[in-house]
């Protein structure tokens, strides 16, 4: 059970508290939040599960946030991607065998949700996958499901200027759990075209392949073959959250004001959120209403983000009158004056009046609608970087929380793994010192002078070191391997390309004010938290740190 693990929330670097004294210790935090995440500790102060905390890049008074809004999809709703992404995965196959030609076989394919991650970069002209770091060095390399030897990767991605791009149109980046399906369909037709060369439809080249099944998925998406599954059975698709409701019951409490932006459309939205926040009877079943809506002032569904975050997009907006859906024309946000018998106020019957509903518009439809003067004053909590947090954090000066669901086992295998990595940082030190001997040596051998039975001893000396560093080198680079693959087979640890923080790990940093595996994690601090970020170190100052 995640809730009994005993990590201390005061040390980057997590203490684990004994069994007895947290247990005697433990404390139901005092909004109310089912299961144990929060307990005081002996010491005093009080101690957050390492997995359930927020971390912050950049520093983050609440106190001066008066709106805090959210992303649906993915970032409230965590959906399943043994059963939500393989129904996306199942209808896109269906659709590239059906509606574009692609062979009959490929309807016998499975999907594996854990293979794929998220941070990868598909290569679309040349079918590779690729993991790089912060510096876009890329270090590993996949062509479908098979690994490029180091020569062919230095070869291909090894020049420094290539390095500058990665981006759209000739590479896609896998930033959201949206895409894990495509990745992975992407690598398998990789493999099948090139042992199968004669079989894809003609003309189809990686790139044309990917863009097939890009345009696939999205049809899924859009066309009803994912939503009316979801919509029958939303236990199926959807992990259930009890602790979402206490925290939104906080926020309101605290005085801030509630939004939600999302993508999809009213009617998906109604289903997805009155599955995650609906009063569940004795039996567990659902009752279906419009309660949910009590715990925001303004939804807009249909937002056309990232376009919505940018005052100058004119779409219209359009209000949802929750019950029948019928979107009526405004005037800016304001409702238009109806005509004939049809009042206002009956047209906004929906059953928590406090709450409106609306369909596109921008942001600065949504400021109006909020009293917001500054936007400085709105957190926006959502789980895509490009999508939710770049453009509304750079554009447009809102706070941001970004929610890598990823994060509970990154930190959770950190601190399992904690002698290990010790160990990796040892070998590593080790062969550097010994590198760095071996340099040392070789320069007094060609600039000092010696007698000839020192400098035969300094040779042999020299020959040793060489072997030592052999063993070093290898010492480490097994080690490595067997850490990288504790976290993820293929692609090792989310966060890190090696030694450096990976690409993602680095728009993390950027781009979000604050990151935290679930949403609800929110309601383990105070509304009106301080958070700030640890101290900033550069490289030089690591080895006289005043500790
Ligand atoms: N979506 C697409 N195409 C995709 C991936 C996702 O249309 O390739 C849809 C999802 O089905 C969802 C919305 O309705 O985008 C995500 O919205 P949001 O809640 O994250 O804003």
């Amino acid at each position: 059970n995640q809730s009994n693990s005993h990590y201390s929330k005061d040390d980057s670097a997590g203490t684990i508290l004994g069994d007895k004294a947290s247990q005697s210790h433990l404390m139901a935090s005092s909004n109310g939040v089912e299961g144990l995440h929060v307990w005081s500790s002996p010491e005093g102060g009080c101690k957050i599960d390492i997995g359930k905390q927020i971390f912050c890049n950049r520093s983050l008074n609440m106190k001066n946030i008066l709106a805090v809004g959210f992303d649906m999809d993915y970032t409230l709703a965590q959906y399943k991607p043994e059963t939500f992404e393989s129904l996306a995965y199942e209808g896109t196959i269906r659709k590239l065998v059906y509606d574009l030609g692609y062979p009959q076989e490929l309807l016998e394919w499975t999907f594996d949700p854990k293979y794929m991650v998220r941070g990868l970069v598909l290569d679309k002209k040349r079918g590779n996958i690729l993991k790089m770091d912060r510096h876009k060095y890329v270090k590993v390399a996949y062509h479908g499901f098979r690994e490029l030897s180091k020569e062919d990767k230095v070869g291909t991605y090894g020049n420094t200027l290539i390095r500058d791009s990665f981006d759209e149109p000739d590479y896609a980046l896998i930033d959201t759990l949206f895409s894990l399906a495509e990745a992975y369909l992407f690598a398998q037709l990789v493999d099948y075209k090139d042992n199968n060369p004669g079989k894809v439809p003609e003309g189809a080249d990686y790139s044309h392949m990917y863009k097939d099944v890009r345009a696939a998925v999205d049809l899924c998406h859009r066309d009803g073959t994912l939503k009316q599954m979801v919509a029958k059975d939303p236990k199926r698709y959807i992990n259930e959250d009890t602790s979402i409701v206490p925290m939104f019951k906080m926020l309101r409490d605290s005085g801030r004001s509630t939004f939600l932006v999302t993508n999809s459309l009213w009617d998906y939205t109604n289903i997805v959120m009155n599955f995650l926040c609906a009063s569940r009877t004795l039996d567990g079943s659902l009752s279906c209403n419009f309660d949910w809506l009590q715990y925001f002032d303004v939804v807009i569904t249909g937002s056309a983000k990232p376009g919505f975050f940018q005052e100058e997009n004119r779409a219209n907006i359009f209000e949802v009158e929750p019950e029948s859906g019928m979107l009526l024309n405004t005037d800016n946000g304001t409702p238009m004056p109806q005509v004939g018998s049809t009042s206002p106020e009956v047209l906004f019957k929906a059953l928590n009046k406090s709450c409106r509903v609306f369909q596109g518009g921008n942001v600065a439809h949504l400021h109006k609608l909020l009293s917001i003067e500054s936007s400085s004053q709105v957190l926006y909590v959502g789980d895509h970087i490009y999508g939710d947090i770049l453009r509304s954090k750079k554009v447009l000066g809102w706070r941001t929380m970004l929610v890598v669901p990823e994060l509970e086992r990154e930190v959770k295998l950190l601190w399992e793994l904690r002698d290990m990595r010790k160990q990796l940082r040892l070998l590593r030190n080790e062969r550097d010192l010994v590198e760095d001997q071996i340099h040392h040596l070789k320069w007094s051998l060609k600039f000092e002078s010696f007698r000839d039975d020192e400098k035969q001893k300094m040779t042999s000396a020299l020959g040793e070191l060489e072997s030592q560093r052999d063993q070093a080198r290898l010492a480490h680079q097994q080690a490595q391997r067997e850490c990288h693959q504790k976290f993820h087979k293929i692609w090792g640890q989310l966060m890190k390309t090696g030694y450096q923080n990976s690409r993602f790990a680095h728009q993390v940093e950027r781009f979000a004010c604050l990151y935290t595996s679930q949403v609800s994690n929110l309601s383990l601090y105070s509304p009106d938290k301080y958070y700030r970020p640890s101290e900033d170190f550069m490289p030089h100052e690591f080895h006289i740190l005043p500790l």
